[in-house]
């Protein structure tokens, strides 16, 4: 007669040390794996500095498929919130001033929006012909991606019906906006739908004041559906374009799309 193997029970002592020997089993193997996708990640090749630049390609690709994303679902019916006028700072915070440096010289009165089209015609528009428009005012909270954020209040000009008003729907059909300063010193590039949201404005005013030189007189673009770093201050020119148009900080690594 055969005698089956009887297992003998565990004690407490060898059950915790059989289970501290799976833990740490489970433990490293983790670990290795982090470190493997971190050797990996590390030596993965960076990419190549076109419109944007300086992230480990992986990274970059993670990144424009997040953008896809929420480009996708992304709707012009999804409006951002909005506030009374009475919680709106007084004290407007003032960011940075690259390309609208206070010591370089600029004529206000010579200034006049440049709109380049694809077939390189160029319009040139007045500020009075911009405040003939319609005007929009929006209060929203604004948020810049060194951490802070503040309710501020802008009027200007809606920038789909500036669209609509000069007949640049055709342009419109275009993937991309681009806008620099007169000097060019600092430029973004925009989507199209995000360009046509509802609520972003080419303002020209802040608390219902004229636009003070360091918030970028005398027009500049306000896109609450965007980090603060595309609400690019004194508008010289407008382009557009299918492809992404450089854009100063998504050449220092920064996200392109920087959608909230
Ligand atoms: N021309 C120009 N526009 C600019 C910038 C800049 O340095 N130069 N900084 C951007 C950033 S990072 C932010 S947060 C906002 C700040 O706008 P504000 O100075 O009116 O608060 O402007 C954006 N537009
Ligand atoms: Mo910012």
């Amino acid at each position: 007669m055969k005698t089956k193997k009887i297992k003998k029970p565990l004690t407490i002592d060898q059950k915790i040390s059989r289970r501290n020997f799976i833990s740490f089993g489970v433990f490293s193997a983790a670990a290795l794996g982090g470190a493997l996708a971190w050797k990996w990640l590390y030596n993965s090749p960076i990419e190549t500095i076109t419109v944007t630049g300086g992230a480990r390609k992986p990274l970059r690709r993670a990144l424009n498929k997040t953008e896809l994303a929420f480009r996708k679902v992304f709707s012009n019916n999804n409006l951002v919130k909005t506030y009374p006028k009475s919680m709106a700072a007084k004290k407007v915070r003032v960011n940075s001033d690259i390309g609208i440096e206070a010591e370089k010289k600029f004529d206000i009165t010579a200034w006049k929006l440049q709109v380049k089209k694809q077939n390189s015609e160029m319009l040139q528009v007045s500020l009075d012909d911009l405040k003939a428009l319609p005007k929009t005012e929006i209060v929203f909270d604004f948020k810049c991606v060194e951490g802070w954020d503040q309710i501020q209040y802008w009027g200007g000009v809606k920038f789909s019906d500036f669209i609509t008003h000069y007949k640049l729907d055709d342009q419109a059909k275009l993937g991309y906006i681009g806008m620099e300063t007169p000097d060019k010193g600092y430029y973004v590039g925009i989507d199209m739908p995000s360009a046509m949201h509802p609520q972003t404005i080419m303002a020209y005013e802040v608390n219902a004041k004229p636009l003070p030189l360091e918030h970028g007189a005398p027009l500049r673009l306000i896109i609450p559906v965007k980090y603060g770093i595309k609400n690019l201050k004194r508008i010289g020119t407008i382009t557009f374009s299918n492809t992404r148009p450089p854009d100063y900080w998504a050449e220092r690594g920064y996200d392109y799309y920087s959608g909230l």
